[in-house]
């Protein structure tokens, strides 16, 4: 792959509602894009790196730091024969996985394009069509969550999750429950909670919940395990699993049952792809988390949704519900059956607009050698 020139950039657009979780509430996306040209061709990335460090380690301005002055660099000095290259050449990085992920899913939808093939089939994907979920942040009140998943349920989708934090639990999960017996409902605590919780976590037993997501720190793994055990509602992992190592640690030692995966917390296409051999090879399913992306990596996220074990519906909805008007065109849209149709275009599928990313374009930069 010969490399002329890679662009940074940073956008900025306001979120259609907060989202709300354990970390923190967002209202308004700081996110990066990254242009890899070729020879006339040019693939797109994003830095899902949320605007502070709450989630993980990484944020907005960190990542425009360690790709500008790291990632890029050395991605523009190295003569990667392709994409699946990238990996492997950026691991010496320690850490900053989102900041990686943005070039190294660019280099692949350029190297999909340059091949005119859509990036889903170079990844090995045979889905047509993407199952649903939506992730509802925590609201000033519960009869307003009601009300949200009301709308999602309507709309179609095929499975409810909701933020949890402490003193927003049980009696909430209780409530949504009653209201709502049969939806697939599933919550999500980003870490809030340790393992004197143990009797909480037993309580929302009783509500069917199709998983819990991230219970206890952000880096553990141990403790996970015992919990696990002590109660019925699989466990998933999303914060502790940055890449197939600590997927295969997390599964042989049973801390959970389910993992989600995210392109940016495990630096890309060619470890997500790891990630979800080894659980497929384990027998236990994946699905796709989200970041609020804008629509660069919601196209990306859907890509790698198309691969095999992805069994379960992911995070990933239509742009409608973050941004007023997204950046791709078409934007991402789901069908009353809470499907996302694959395209078939080369690369991400999806073409990103310009004259919308120059109109919320806050800074950029070219990097050449
Ligand atoms: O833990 O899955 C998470 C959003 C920001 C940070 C962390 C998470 C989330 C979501 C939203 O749940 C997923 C989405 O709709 O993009
Ligand atoms: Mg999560």
């Amino acid at each position: 792959m010969k490399l002329d020139q890679i662009e940074l950039r940073e956008i900025q657009m306001p979120l259609v509602s907060f989202f709300e979780t354990s970390f923190g509430r967002t209202t308004q996306r700081r996110i990066l894009l990254i242009r890899v040209f070729s020879e006339g061709v040019v693939g797109f990335g994003e830095a899902t790196s949320p605007e502070g460090p709450f989630y993980n380690h990484e944020s907005t301005g960190t990542a425009w730091h360690i790709l500008r002055d790291f990632v890029i660099p050395r991605v523009l000095r190295a003569s990667l024969q392709g994409p699946a290259d990238a990996a492997a050449l950026l691991k010496p990085i320690r850490g900053h996985g989102m900041a990686k992920a943005a070039v190294e899913t660019a280099l692949w939808d350029l190297h999909a394009r340059q091949s005119g093939k859509p990036l889903h089939q170079l990844l090995g994907g045979t889905r047509r069509s993407i199952d649903c979920g939506v992730s509802i942040g925590i609201q000033d009140t519960v009869g307003e969550l009601l009300g949200k998943i009301e709308k999602e349920v309507t709309a179609g989708y095929q499975r409810i999750k909701i933020k949890i934090k402490p003193g927003w639990d049980v009696d909430v999960v209780r409530e949504v429950r009653s209201r709502f017996p049969s939806i697939v409902l599933m919550c999500d605590a980003n870490s809030a909670y340790s393992l004197r919780d143990v009797d909480l976590f037993k309580r929302l037993d009783e509500f069917n919940l199709l998983m819990i997501e991230q219970p206890l720190a952000w880096n553990d793994i141990i403790d996970h395990i015992q919990l696990q055990k002590a109660i019925q509602t699989p466990i998933c992992l999303d914060e502790s699993i940055l890449d197939a190592e600590d997927a295969r640690k997390a599964l042989d030692s049973s801390a959970c049952r389910i993992i989600n995966i995210k392109l940016g917390r495990v630096a890309g296409h060619t470890e997500a792809k790891r990630v979800h051999d080894v659980c497929a090879a384990h027998s236990v399913p994946v699905w796709c988390g989200g970041m609020l992306e804008a629509g660069i990596g919601r196209a990306h996220n859907i890509a790698m949704s198309t691969l095999q074990n992805f069994c379960l519906p992911g995070d990933v909805s239509a742009s409608q519900r973050y941004f007023r008007s997204d950046i791709i065109d078409p934007e991402v849209e789901v069908d009353s059956h809470g499907r996302i149709q694959v395209l078939d275009g080369p690369g991400i599928g999806f073409e990103p607009s310009m004259k919308r990313i120059e109109a919320v374009t806050v800074r950029s930069e070219v990097v050449r050698l």
